[in-house]
């Protein structure tokens, strides 16, 4: 049965023994091992009662056998959800409820928490641990290790990937089959991928980054992950030399110049270096140069377009940009008012349109039609310019967003929390310059009257149900909130009156208390 995505990313190497993860023991997994091994996983989630169509919900450590869930839900045309490891059982226990799940899939130390979540939400809760063992594998373990396909079209959903939004509320962005396929094809070929590739896998799986961008390109382009649990300084520099290319977020890249180890050697026999996710700043990528000879590939993407522009493998790679768009995609930079695209060279919204672009956000046809266009356009929420070599800048963004080492954090989220505390009269949260994550998240916090905060019990209450990724790195009380004309809270000025608080040249220790 034709099924586009199965068939190019894994059907192809049905039989073969060529190897697809390595491991950082050495271990090897081959193409066609993993292929039996997702086979008996789907067949395990079909007598499981998951239905083409349904959501699983996996909340696992990055292993082969995750990948595997993957790959099965592909092959029996299910919705993949992947959740980040860091969520706690409340944000998890939001996106089984509002995805339907009818599996969650967590680690063993999960599932006390997680079962009465799944209860609630009349879903099968399975357990599948680091090493791949739990109940899952169990049972999937007598299964067949061949595997029926079941069809679906370039339009049938593949994977839902949550996003916060502005309003505190995650939205499900429902992405199809031909939206990865065309993607991976487009980056596969603009990135010069091929067999002989060995790519340093150190991201985690449950984002595009990690899994629709570099296992997608180099399953489709038939090489090899040197696939690492997360990303481990001393693990990577060992495995570079077998390695002919990496993707990463900036940290990865600043942290590997801040290791001695980390020498033009190293990297001399690397095909390729790519980041997103975040800002790489000009200056690592200079930094990055001096030291290796390599030029960054910078490369802009989003859950919902999964990658819109890219450096150029051949040409000039532009510190501080994000390059062109990829074959198929288009990009406009319009006024946020009007939607009318602005002259050549000036800021505005960055608008895109192309297969990439997701189906719109599960059962929020509203927040859809806030920020897909009818003619196909999406907007992003970010703020860029063109320059007149055709270079994307990404500028700003108009979404309040932070991004603290490649994960997104919605500041209302937070704001929410801390709001409820008992003395908060009102609070604004904000991503202040980081060495290390390249922005962190600082909470501003006004108290009613005379209220005396405390602080640490704050951060204590809230961190409870927030990834801790999430936290604020500092808690700060003001007397109140600049606010402009319209009394809407100016957090441009707050950003400014923090910006070098975590920065070691002006504070040298970040954890000093703030008075
Ligand atoms: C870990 N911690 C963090 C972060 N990561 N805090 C803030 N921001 C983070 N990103 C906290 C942990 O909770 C812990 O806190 C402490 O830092 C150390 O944890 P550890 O696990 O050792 O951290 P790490 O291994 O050093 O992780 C840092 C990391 C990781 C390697 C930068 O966050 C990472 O892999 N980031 C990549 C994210 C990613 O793939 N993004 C792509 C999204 P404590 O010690 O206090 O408990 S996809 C996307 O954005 C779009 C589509 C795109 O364009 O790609
Ligand atoms: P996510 O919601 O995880 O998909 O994050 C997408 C956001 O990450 C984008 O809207 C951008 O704000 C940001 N982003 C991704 N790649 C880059 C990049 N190379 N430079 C600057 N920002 C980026």
């Amino acid at each position: 049965m034709p099924n586009p995505l199965f068939d190019t990313l894994f059907g192809q190497h049905q039989g073969k023994t060529t190897s697809f993860l390595q491991m950082a023991d050495g271990s090897t997994i081959t193409h066609n091992d993993f292929l039996e091994l997702a086979a008996q996983y789907a067949n395990l989630l079909v007598q499981l009662g998951v239905q083409p169509g349904d959501r699983i919900a996996v909340q696992v450590a990055k292993s082969p056998q995750a990948v595997a869930v993957y790959a099965a839900c592909v092959q029996a045309g299910i919705v993949f959800l992947p959740l980040n490891t860091a969520y706690t059982a409340d944000e998890v226990s939001y996106f089984a409820e509002n995805s339907g799940a009818r599996l969650i899939l967590c680690d063993g130390k999960r599932s006390e928490a997680l079962e009465p979540v799944a209860k609630a939400c009349g879903a099968t809760l399975e357990t599948m641990n680091a090493d791949g063992s739990g109940s899952f594998a169990m049972q999937a373990d007598v299964m067949p290790s061949r595997f029926s396909t079941v069809e679906r079209s370039k339009d049938d959903l593949a994977a839902f990937l949550y996003t916060s939004g502005t309003t505190g509320r995650s939205k499900g962005a429902m992405l199809t089959q031909g939206n990865l396929l065309s993607n991976c094809k487009a980056l596969a070929s603009e990135w010069r991928f091929t067999a002989a590739d060995s790519l340093l896998h150190a991201l985690p799986i449950f984002h595009t980054h990690g899994l629709f961008v570099a296992t997608n390109i180099t399953l489709l382009a038939g090489g090899k992950l040197l696939f690492l649990p997360k990303f481990d300084l001393d693990v990577i520099l060992d495995l570079m030399p077998q390695a002919t290319t990496m993707m990463g977020v900036p940290t990865f890249y600043t942290r590997l110049l801040g290791n001695e180890r980390f020498t033009r050697t190293a990297a001399q026999h690397m095909r390729l270096f790519v980041s997103g996710s975040a800002p790489l700043l000009a200056e690592t990528h200079v930094h990055f140069e001096e030291r290796t000879g390599h030029r960054i590939l910078e490369r802009y993407g989003m859950t919902e377009t999964n990658m819109n522009t890219s450096n150029p493998y051949d040409g000039e790679r532009r510190p501080g940009t994000v390059g062109f768009p990829l074959p198929g995609v288009e990009i406009k930079i319009t006024d946020s008012n009007t939607g009318e695209t602005v002259p050549q060279g000036e800021i505005g919204e960055i608008e895109v349109r192309g297969p990439n672009v997701f189906k719109g956000y599960w059962q929020m046809p509203e927040k859809t039609a806030e920020e897909l266009r009818p003619n196909g356009f999406f907007i992003t929420g970010d703020l860029g310019q063109i320059d007149e070599d055709g270079y994307l800048h990404i500028v700003g963004r108009s979404k309040d967003l932070i991004i603290s080492g490649g994960y997104n954090i919605y500041p209302k989220e937070i704001e929410l929390l801390l709001d409820e505390e008992e003395g908060v009269l009102e609070s604004a949260v904000i991503g202040v310059p980081h060495p290390d994550f390249g922005e962190t998240v600082v909470g501003i916090l006004v108290a009613e009257g005379k209220a005396d905060l405390d602080l640490d019990g704050i951060k204590k209450r809230i961190g409870a149900s927030l990834a801790r990724f999430k936290h604020p790195q500092r808690l700060v009380v003001l007397p109140e909130l600049p606010r402009n004309t319209m009394g809407k809270v100016q957090k441009k000025e707050l950003r400014e009156q923090f910006k070098d608080i975590f920065m070691p040249a002006l504070s040298p220790s970040p954890n000093a208390p703030l008075t």
